[in-house]
């Protein structure tokens, strides 16, 4: 393909690959590199891929070009000395693929397009730091010769933006999608409702966001999402084999929805909008029918436009509300979720509560005992992990951070690698605990560099623990490769803080 962009690509062939296979962020469960065995980008590479791994390898392309300046045209027709992409069950599980990188061909296969995505973005990491440029760079465009096989050690991968604190619009949440996607995280939960603001339209209750979602912390403007805004991320998510978790965060942390629908509040008294950081002393009646009406109403509406088979119902610090009216609560909002179609998952404290067929405990206290957790799991209930003081985006890195919340202590990038999803919690077993999730809570963080702040490069480290098997596990190995993310996220333009644990290049 002759043009403007062959100059680029012409001294690539013969070289070396710059990067080793295994230098791969999260590390891959097996990397057998074959010295000299690399495989050469050039103006003629072709991605060759049948139509149903036709997505993935568009993505690739759209990936590689603007850095390389090379064509890479995607075929469906076989070539020789081509990039494939295939759907073949290499047995590596719904979310595994295998790569073999050969002098004379790639080969990317996976049973389903996620694992196809992954391995994308495994190809994407084996190209050295440049190809993350918006432009054309030089290379050199080497894939390191070798197999990778790879699958991730848990099935929730996941991390929270909170859009109610401050308000994100939709460009933002594809941006922090985007992070997921290239760590292989596979779950984004968004925290949709707290005091501060209501940010999902609701037909059946359209004050809610006209009043409820106006102001955020500070009193500036809010915003929420229209339905077509929330199915623009939950489809941009989809693409990149990232499943949308949506929280309505019940019964405490409402006093949004009380501004807007006052009949709701407990004492029928309307609240003022609140614009500050306490929390605990809203909720709605759990000894009122329209309470349930409401709650069946908005479940209804958010689980109708979400795909994904959860629906998180909150559940956190309701201090206002008596024990046994809470429970009372939980036990009838969990049939509400499974009438919409959809599993419950709520913050541990919901656990004292009835079990109902597959619920999921996310704990976020920062003691390895809690016994009514571990008896909520004999019931048969599942946990994904959020101990603040390893997984808290909104953390501080440091005392003298300037961003972040501090209450469950500094959380540099070590403190956020060494622990064990599988085995922090006593008396739960590790069969019980589906994952791990990071909560970014943005009472003070207000920006898109802020977000990118408190996620890099403590996501990656998460990443790695929900991804990698436990046998990799080792900080000096695990910061190193890490260092290595670091002229990428600059390539990017993306900020990062970077932390004296990491030996940066
Ligand atoms: C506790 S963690 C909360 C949030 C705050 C967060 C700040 C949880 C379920 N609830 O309401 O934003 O601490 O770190």
């Amino acid at each position: 393909v002759p043009g403007p962009d062959r100059a680029v690509a012409t001294a690539v062939p013969g070289r070396r690959a710059t990067v080793a296979l295994g230098d791969v962020l999260p590390v891959p469960a097996s990397v057998r590199p074959e010295p000299g065995a690399d495989f050469p980008l050039t103006v003629d590479t072709v991605i060759h891929a049948e139509p149903a791994a036709r997505a993935a390898a568009d993505r690739l392309a759209t990936l590689l070009r603007p850095a390389t300046g090379l064509p890479l045209p995607v075929a469906v027709a076989p070539a020789a000395g081509a990039i494939t992409l295939a759907l073949a069950d290499p047995g590596l599980g719904p979310e595994g693929y295998r790569l073999d990188v050969t002098p004379t061909g790639v080969r990317l296969t996976a049973a389903t397009p996620a694992g196809l995505g992954h391995g994308v973005q495994t190809l994407r990491q084996l190209l050295p730091a440049g190809v993350e440029s918006p432009t054309p760079v030089d290379g050199p465009w080497v894939l390191p010769g070798g197999t990778i096989a790879d699958h991730p050690r848990f099935g929730y991968r996941g991390a929270m933006l909170d859009v109610a604190r401050h308000f994100f619009g939709v460009d933002e949440v594809l941006r922090v999608v985007d992070h997921l996607a290239r760590y292989k995280l596979n779950h984004l939960h968004l925290h949709l409702t707290d005091d501060q603001g209501w940010r999902i339209a609701v037909e059946s209750w359209p004050r809610l966001t006209e009043v409820g979602g106006a102001t955020q912390v500070g009193g500036g403007p809010g915003g929420w999402y229209t339905r077509d805004d929330y199915r623009r991320i939950v489809r941009y998510a989809a693409e990149r084999h990232v499943t949308v978790v949506p929280e309505i965060d019940l019964p405490g942390h409402t006093n949004a929805a009380l501004t807007a629908y006052g009949r709701l509040a407990p004492d029928g008294v309307t609240p003022s909008p609140y614009t500050g950081t306490e929390v605990g002393f809203s909720y709605l009646d759990p000894d009122r029918e329209l309470t349930y009406s409401f709650v069946a109403d908005v479940l209804g509406e958010v689980a109708a436009l979400t795909p994904g088979p959860y629906l998180h119902i909150g559940g956190d610090e309701a201090f206002k509300v008596p024990a046994d009216a809470y429970a009372r609560f939980v036990d009838r909002v969990q049939p509400i979720v499974a009438d919409a179609g959809k599993t419950v998952l709520g913050w541990h404290q919901i656990a004292p509560a009835a079990h109902s067929p597959g619920r999921v405990l996310q704990y976020w206290g920062t003691t390895a005992t809690d016994p009514v957790v571990a008896d909520a799991v004999r019931r048969g209930a599942r946990v994904v992990m959020s101990p603040a003081d390893r997984t808290y985006l909104d953390m501080r890195y440091t005392p003298e951070s300037p961003v972040g919340h501090d209450w469950a202590g500094a959380i540099d990038v070590r403190r956020a690698y060494d622990w064990d999803p599988a085995g922090y919690l006593d008396d739960v077993p590790a069969e019980a605990v589906l994952g791990l999730a990071a909560p970014l809570w943005t009472e003070y963080v207000t920006s898109r560099a802020e977000i990118e702040y408190m996620l890099l490069p403590r996501l990656p480290a998460l990443a790695e623990l929900g991804w990698s098997p436990r046998d990799t596990h080792d900080w000096a190995a695990f910061r190193r490769r890490l260092a290595a993310q670091g002229p990428r996220w600059e390539t990017a333009g993306t900020g990062y803080h970077r932390s004296p644990e990491v030996p940066w290049p």
